[in-house]
């Protein structure tokens, strides 16, 4: 079971590049955008496979070239070291 993330200056690196705290909710979200939709397809279908490895999936949302993520470990209502992690492959494969 992942633990809520205490040390909150972890998330600092992820703020500097793009990812926002959601309001009223405990979670990061971050809108990615592609050169087209089979770009924005192929980039969520390789991180699904690391999602699911990882036993810890993104909330997300595609309309063509775009995807709008959104990251929180639902087990423990709120942000933990696994949506760092899932934050930080996300953004190397982008
Ligand atoms: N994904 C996310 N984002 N948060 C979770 O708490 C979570 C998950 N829990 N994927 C996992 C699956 C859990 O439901 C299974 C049973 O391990």
């Amino acid at each position: 079971m992942p633990e809520k993330l205490t040390d909150r200056s972890a998330l600092d690196p992820l703020l500097a590049r793009g990812w926002q705290m959601v309001d009223g909710r405990d979670a990061i979200r971050k809108e990615f955008t592609f050169a087209d939709f089979v770009a924005a397809f192929g980039w969520m279908s390789k991180v699904a496979m690391i999602a699911e490895k990882m036993d810890h999936h993104p909330e997300w949302f595609n309309v063509y070239k775009t995807v709008q993520v959104t990251l929180s470990t639902h087990d423990v209502g709120g942000l933990s070291g696994l949506d760092i992690a899932l934050a930080e492959k996300m953004d190397k494969l982008a």
